[in-house]
């Protein structure tokens, strides 16, 4: 079996999936071998606490993208398809309710799904493609940066929440937790991670930041001064291979109407265009997520918001020789 093969394997098509299109529905259709980046969902909502919907995630994405956003980046003057050659290869198959009725079976079965990550993302790694993936809940994260690690990358981190407890509702490896688990078990080590839009944290998270040296903007700081923050974001990445785990709960509350767990002192979206372009020019990206979007009472607004903001971290930091 070749690569396409053996990763077609794990997913569902994305014709097959809710949205019934492709990510971006781009013109010319990008084959597997011609692609620089392969992107797939997974569709994850088990372990989210307060509120539900990101299993919604890639279809929210993908419809946007594929019906409402023009493929044109009226700001970057840049057609999104020249700049980077995209192949949708569609959704991780999850067990659903109807087939593990029992909770616990249920989480156990999909974090066996999940942990496939790995594998997939090697695969990917191996054609010499970036692995893009859209949640899904943050839980996806500790799979696909622990799978990347040994390529050294700095993680730039955008969040309300520093994700970063040892357990939570009992669960060790749940969507408030990653970044604990990465630091923890030597993945990553703290300086080589960069939280941005931080606002909610608890003592022991923010003890467990600072006694390792995590790389914390918070909320109240970007919007206080961007510049200074800003120039310490291009002096880190100089030279660096970059993960970018992007939690759409960094915007603020009154742009996040479906998110699980939106805050107020959020960032706005020309921030975020801010602090992309501030990514020092001589990174390397190896791969990204983008998680917690959310689809509620039929409102794609979180759809849109990660679409263009995607778009944005394409146009801004994908370069041809990766
Ligand atoms: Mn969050």
């Amino acid at each position: 079996m070749n690569s396409l093969e053996t990763l077609e394997h794990f997913f569902v098509a994305p014709e097959k999936t809710n949205s019934k299109c492709s990510f971006g529905d781009f013109p010319t259709k990008i084959t597997f071998k011609e692609s620089d980046a392969i992107l797939y969902g997974i569709p994850l909502d088990i372990t989210t606490t307060f509120g539900k919907g990101t299993s919604y995630g890639p279809e929210a994405i993908r419809v946007t993208s594929s019906k409402q956003i023009e493929s044109f980046l009226l700001d970057e003057n840049q057609e999104i398809y020249e700049k980077i050659k995209i192949y949708d290869i569609g959704d991780l198959s999850l067990v659903n309710s109807k087939i593990n009725r029992k909770y616990e079976k249920l989480l156990e079965n999909n974090l066996k799904r999940i942990s496939k990550i790995n594998k997939i993302n090697s695969l990917i790694r191996k054609e010499k493609k970036v692995p893009i993936i859209l949640g899904g809940e943050h839980t996806l994260s500790y799979f696909s940066i622990k799978s990347l690690a040994h390529e050294n990358p700095i993680i730039i981190h955008f969040d309300a929440h520093r994700d970063m407890k040892p357990m939570y509702d009992r669960k060790k490896i749940c969507h408030t937790t990653p970044f604990f688990h990465l630091i923890d078990e030597g993945h990553i080590t703290g300086d080589n991670i960069i939280q941005l839009g931080i606002r909610q944290s608890d003592k022991e998270e923010n003890d467990m930041a600072t006694n390792n040296r995590v790389n914390t903007f918070t909320g109240w700081e970007i919007n206080k001064d961007i510049h200074k923050v800003t120039r310490k974001i291009r002096e880190l990445t100089n030279n660096r291979n970059i993960y970018i785990t992007f939690d759409i709960d960094v915007y603020d509350i009154c742009y996040v109407p479906c998110t699980g767990t939106p805050e107020p002192f959020g960032l706005n979206p020309f921030q975020i265009i801010e602090i992309l372009k501030s990514i020092n020019k001589s990174a390397v990206v190896i791969g990204i997520d983008m998680v917690e979007v959310a689809v509620k009472n039929n409102d794609f607004r979180e759809g849109t918001l990660a679409t263009q903001t995607l778009y944005r971290i394409f146009s801004n930091l994908y370069k041809k020789s990766m």
